[in-house]
């Protein structure tokens, strides 16, 4: 509704009103207007401006009033309307068994360590021998997986790697192309080397990392996922009116004929965390927040999304601004928030992996980003995708202990990609970006936030309000409902 419309029906009640409540009313969805300058005329007395003080305890009247009626609405058990075949794989969602003591983080690495060398050491003809062996083998081409747990330059420009397994520890020297592939490892890595044993140090002929075997396309689906990311309910800087119009086009209200097709087509919505902004997530966000409790954030977040149709499945993984454990993995939303949800609505952990109708699909909320893009100069914020390449390159979501992304030292490490999904799908750093990788389909899938103060003073540009559209086995269709 236009400012002058707002001012108008104030005036006619004999009130003027102050610009930042204009701003607010902006946002509020038309049809509450009346009622809402009806209710805040009836309280404002003898004020002869209006102030965004009169106005904030009718907003929170009214939204009181409709969570209610929206828990009405979906306690009942409203029937889910048409066949989902969703399960879940692995999600550590009450399973967590760690307290963080030393034995703990032993047990951790030890498994993250062996699935890596398992999954290297049995990749086609690659036969490992025993670090502590390979002397035994000289003049011979020999491979070793191991762990590495030194890395530096030497004098002349060639990379020198201390690898250990069980039995023992050698020096591994990449040279030349290999020296570069080498300054990509990082630290804690486990990795593969095939080479020639020169006097006591293994000279590199191939740096093995696990990845993942190339994979054909798949058969596709007969329906549309729609991945999105950080919605972010409850900043200041939620964009309402972009995530309004991405809601109608999901009830096939607003679009051309070809997006309304799409639209009509999508079985599941799939939230890769950061449902709401949080509070105290960092320092000085009290003043970027519009709605300023948890409570208040996660029942925002349930009513937004019960305004998706009945006939999509929702799945909704946490991210570090969700209200779990920070360190990873993170399990589902606790019950108190869940439960504000509507019936079509699954809540997983962060990572989870889920078979969709027979599609693999591992969703994490990407924290990981962060750190790569940080240690790999050649990756960039702008095209997320290709960090989430090295994730799978590697074999782990989190593929850097002790960075930004805090890891809980499970007894088995959940963040390794144990089973080969067919679809990733990632958020975290507000940008956009797909790709195939090997045959599995990769996305990355913004934001519905604008920059944040706290974004500008890292120089972080969101691309907000992009959608992917995808049916699995097809090519991804992406739609921006964000014009800047
Ligand atoms: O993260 C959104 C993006 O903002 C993500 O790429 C990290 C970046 N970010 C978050 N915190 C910091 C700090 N402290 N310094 C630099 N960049 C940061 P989100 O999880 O939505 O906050
Ligand atoms: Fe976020
Ligand atoms: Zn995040």
């Amino acid at each position: 509704m236009s400012s002058k419309l707002i001012a108008t029906k104030f005036a006619m009640q004999g009130y003027n009103v102050h610009p930042s409540v204009i701003e607010i009313l902006k946002s509020q969805p038309e049809k509450n207007i009346d009622r809402i300058v009806s209710e805040v005329c009836k309280i404002a007395g003898n004020s002869f401006i209006i102030t965004p003080e009169d106005v904030s305890p009718v907003l929170e009247m009214l939204k009181a009033k409709e969570v209610r009626k929206l828990k009405e609405e979906i306690k009942p058990g409203k029937p889910l309307p048409q066949r989902c075949d969703v399960s879940l794989i692995k999600d550590i969602t009450g399973g967590s068994c760690c307290e963080g003591s030393v034995d703990d983080f032993v047990l951790y690495f030890n498994s993250r360590y062996e699935k890596l060398a398992s999954i290297i050491s049995q990749q086609r003809n690659f036969f490992p021998v025993n670090i502590a062996d390979v002397r035994k083998r000289k003049s011979e081409k020999v491979r070793v997986v191991g762990l590495i747990v030194g890395k530096r330059e030497s004098m002349n420009g060639n990379a020198i790697i201390e690898l250990e397994d069980r039995t023992g520890r050698i020096t591994v020297i990449a040279t030349g192309k290999l020296k570069e592939e080498a300054d990509e490892l990082l630290g804690d890595e486990t990795i593969g080397v095939e080479g020639f044993l020169r006097g006591r140090s293994l000279i590199a002929d191939r740096i093995i990392l696990p990845d993942v075997p190339v994979n054909g396309k798949k058969n596709k689906k007969d329906f549309n996922m729609v991945f999105i990311s950080d919605t972010h309910f409850g900043s200041n800087t939620f964009l309402h009116e972009e995530w309004n119009t991405f809601v109608k086009w999901l009830n096939c209200e607003v679009g051309n004929e070809k997006s309304i097709k799409l639209a009509e087509r999508v079985k599941y919505v799939i939230i890769a965390g950061d449902i709401v902004d949080g509070v105290g997530v960092y320092p000085g966000q009290d003043r970027e927040l519009e709605i300023i409790d948890i409570n208040g954030q996660y029942e925002e977040a349930a009513m937004q999304i019960a305004k998706m149709p009945d006939r999509v499945r929702i799945i909704i993984s946490p991210g570090n601004h969700d209200a779990v454990r920070q360190a990873e993995p993170q399990p589902a939303l606790p019950k108190e928030f869940a439960s504000l949800f509507p019936k079509n609505v699954m809540h997983v952990g962060n990572p989870s992996m889920l078979d969709v109708e027979g599609v693999k699909l591992l969703i994490y909320h990407g924290r990981s980003i962060d750190d790569l893009v940080m240690k790999i100069p050649r990756l960039e914020y702008e095209r997320p995708h290709q960090a989430m390449i090295e994730m799978l390159r590697r074999r782990h979501l989190a593929p850097l202990y002790g960075n930004r992304t805090l890891i809980a030292p499970e007894r088995e490490d959940y963040l390794v990609v144990d089973d080969i999904p067919d679809i990733l799908h990632c958020g975290h750093v507000h940008t956009y970006g797909t790709a195939y990788y090997r045959g599995i389909f990769l996305v990355n899938s913004s934001c519905w936030q604008s920059q944040t103060e706290f974004q500008k003073k890292v120089n972080l540009n969101p691309i907000p309000g992009n959608v992917t559209v995808y049916q699995p086995g097809g090519e991804p269709i992406r739609l921006n409902f964000y014009s800047a």
